[in-house]
């Protein structure tokens, strides 16, 4: 389908002119001095120039894509936009602008070049003003054309949407003959109808359901008998309609009269536009048979009505849009007949051959010969006769007592009796028994009565549903008593295994001999300490946890080692400590108290007795250079959890990291294509009379 309605509006040259340079002003350089570099003051002209070439372009540009080309669309919609807004006007306005796109983009390139040859700031801007001049130009000299595009839009816009290529039925006739009347009767649309000839100028579309599929109905204003250069843009439309859709036709053929044409003109008119029916369904309609019908009309009518539709092999009906009689059998025959003239089509096509294959048509066998006639219940079937003779169910004299008796045992017999009740088919309903006991608001059902209980006497136990602010629902565990016994003996279990105390406590109970009295002491001593002991451990973990700091994992916290306790682990293998310090200062080292650059390195806090030998032995010269190849300025020995294997690694990371933003800070300044405003109100701008001349400075 076409969305003509997606086509952008057409703005008037001057606004485009407006938009576009102040467009290119927002967009560009604001500042130029003439004392700048002239290579800068030709940049800065020189995009202000290829700015507007391109704002020119992506605008007209624009224009020229978004209207429908004719080559591209259907033949129905190119001719009708022929004959709406000439074909002609519609290719040459969109000429035009495509040529002002080309001229403005030779003007951009001319201009461009022009700059690279300006010698003065002062020259520089001339070109640049004689370059937007000269594009301003071009588009004020296709004012016209951006009018007229902007018209044909606004009309596109309103065009039906009518689909060239799905089903659909085609009313044509003369007017005043009830074409838009019965368009109005078969789909959802609402076309005026007036008692005078053309109240429908332009084509309507309405859509309708027929066999489960939508089917588009087109409504064309009435065509006259006249030739078809005489014809005029309100009838042209039907007849490009005609020419165009594959559709199936309803020649509305008015045999009253009453539309003050002749029947005899009116088949004339059918005979002349004939070369338009070919290979379509077609349906000659007679219409208004409220007024004049089919039987009293005369014979030579007949006759010539019979003639005319067999000339063009059509078939003939007849409806009354006031009486509504035909009017559905009209639409169901025209859609039939074009349903059969689709799938013949298609069947001549090449493209059924391609999808036959993967069709199958399904044919179910019986299983049996066994006959399964429906059946329907006695008592429905009895229900049924009585509704159709209107009156109500008779209740034989069982049934009521049955039902009687059902309603006194109801209340107080249990399930069973229910039961039985209603294997009878009686059954007393919760709206029975409402009525029964007061109505509407003063009965309360019981809902107790039906719960699915193991012991008929529970229904009526108390059971709160919430307890101390708890859903009770939600601490149910029907095993809870076995759970809890398995938890009471595995804990007894527990408590005989471990209890040391409980143990010692026994063991100084059961003591005879003052010697086994005092090592029940001592041990109960002991239970006590581990006790206490353990409660101190669990605070301390709980204390550490409580610091909120990243943990790190074991491996790697008991991996730092002091260089004391260097010096220390390699003594014990035997080997010689005396270099440690030096190789130790390459591990991390984390310094306390001053931050700042001390002249010479302290030994580190208890260093003293096995690092100062290494320290302390070096003369000045040697501790100079240590510092200048030593630390980073600035950068900070790397933290446990920073990521960093040593200071070296630390260092390498941050300046790889300066290095890659010197770009973005580079870029990142302000320069002179920043918008600048000096002065938001200058004072010449917004003071004083300005009676001559203009405020226009562009
Ligand atoms: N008596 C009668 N009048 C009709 C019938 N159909 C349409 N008309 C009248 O004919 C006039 C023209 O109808 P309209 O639908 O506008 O015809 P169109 O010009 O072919 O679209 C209106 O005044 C209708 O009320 C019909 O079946 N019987
Ligand atoms: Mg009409």
């Amino acid at each position: 389908m076409y969305d003509f309605k997606a086509v952008k509006p057409v703005a008037k040259a001057h606004e485009l002119i407006d938009t576009v340079l102040s467009r290119v002003m927002r967009k560009s350089a604001t500042q130029i001095h003439p004392q700048f570099h002239i290579t800068r003051v030709r940049e800065f002209y020189m995009t202000k120039v290829r700015l507007a070439q391109t704002f020119w372009e992506e605008k007209l540009g624009q224009i020229v894509t978004d209207f429908p080309r004719l080559d591209d669309i259907h033949p129905f919609y190119a001719d009708l936009i022929n004959v709406l807004y000439d074909r002609d006007h519609y290719k040459l306005a969109l000429g035009q602008v495509n040529g002002a796109k080309n001229i403005i983009t030779a003007i951009g390139k001319d201009y461009v070049r022009a700059l690279k040859y300006g010698d003065t700031a002062f020259r520089c801007k001339h070109i640049k003003r004689a370059a937007l001049g000269r594009m301003c130009t071009v588009v004020r000299k296709h004012k016209a054309a951006l009018e007229y595009l902007e018209e044909v839009r606004k009309h596109l816009a309103r065009l039906p949407a009518i689909n060239p290529n799905t089903r659909t039925l085609l009313v044509c006739g003369f007017p005043n003959v009830g074409k838009s009347s019965f368009m109005n009767k078969v789909t959802n649309a609402d076309v005026d109808v007036q008692p005078y000839a053309f109240t429908t100028k332009s084509l309507f579309v309405g859509h309708c359901d027929y066999r489960y599929v939508p089917w588009q109905v087109i409504d064309t204003p009435g065509i006259l008998d006249k030739p078809l250069e005489a014809r005029n843009t309100i009838e042209m439309q039907s007849i490009t309609a005609l020419a165009h859709l594959q559709a199936a036709i309803l020649f509305f053929l008015d045999i009253s009269e009453t539309c003050g044409h002749s029947i005899q003109a009116q088949c004339d008119l059918f005979d002349s536009i004939k070369p338009l029916f070919a290979r379509k369904p077609l349906t000659i309609v007679c219409t208004k048979t409220d007024l004049q019908p089919m039987s009293t009309l005369d014979d030579a009518s007949k006759a010539l009505i019979a003639a005319t539709a067999k000339d063009a092999g059509a078939s003939i009906t007849s409806l009354s849009n006031v009486t509504e009689e035909g009017v559905m059998v009209v639409r169901n025959e025209a859609c039939d007949q074009l349903l059969a003239s689709r799938t013949d089509a298609k069947k001549a096509g090449s493209r059924l051959a391609e999808v036959s294959h993967r069709l199958v048509v399904t044919m179910p066998k019986p299983r049996d010969t066994r006959a399964r006639p429906s059946h329907i219940p006695a008592s429905v079937a009895r229900a049924r006769a009585a509704d159709a003779a209107g009156e109500d169910l008779p209740m034989d004299a069982d049934e009521a007592a049955a039902a009687a008796a059902a309603a006194s045992s109801h209340s107080a017999a249990g399930p069973a009796a229910a039961a039985s009740s209603r294997t009878e088919g009686i059954r007393k309903l919760e709206v029975d028994l409402e009525r029964e006991q007061g109505g509407v608001g003063v009965y309360s059902a019981d809902m107790s009565k039906n719960y699915l209980l193991d012991e008929e006497d529970w229904k009526r136990d108390v059971m709160p549903e919430i307890m101390d602010g708890r859903n009770v629902v939600d601490y149910v565990d029907p095993e809870i008593l076995t759970r809890l016994e398995a938890l009471e003996a595995e804990e007894a279990a527990l408590e005989a295994r471990y209890s040391r105390e409980a143990a010692a406590a026994s063991a100084l109970e059961a003591a005879k001999t003052p010697l086994e009295r005092a090592e029940a002491i001592a041990e109960a001593r002991l239970a006590k300490a581990v006790r206490g002991q353990r409660a101190v451990r669990s605070m301390q973990s709980r204390l550490r946890q409580a610091t909120n700091s990243a943990v790190m994992p074991k491996t790697v916290r008991g991996r730092a080692m002091t260089r004391p306790g260097l010096a220390a682990h390699l003594e014990t293998l035997g080997m010689d400590a005396s270099g440690a310090a030096a190789v130790a200062k390459a591990a991390p080292v984390r310094r306390q108290g001053k931050r700042g650059r001390s002249t010479d390195r302290r030994p580190e806090d208890g260093e003293g007795a096995d690092g100062s030998d290494v320290e302390m032995d070096e003369g000045v010269e040697r501790a100079k250079r240590r510092r200048s190849k030593s630390v980073m300025k600035g950068v900070a020995a790397p933290q446990e959890g920073e990521g960093f294997r040593d200071l070296e690694m630390k260092s390498r990371a941050i300046k790889s990291s300066r290095r890659a933003q010197k770009k973005m800070q580079s870029e990142g300044r302000k320069g002179e294509g920043d918008r600048f405003i000096g002065t938001k109100m200058p004072k010449h701008l917004f003071s004083g009379k300005r009676g001559i001349g203009t405020t226009d400075w562009r």
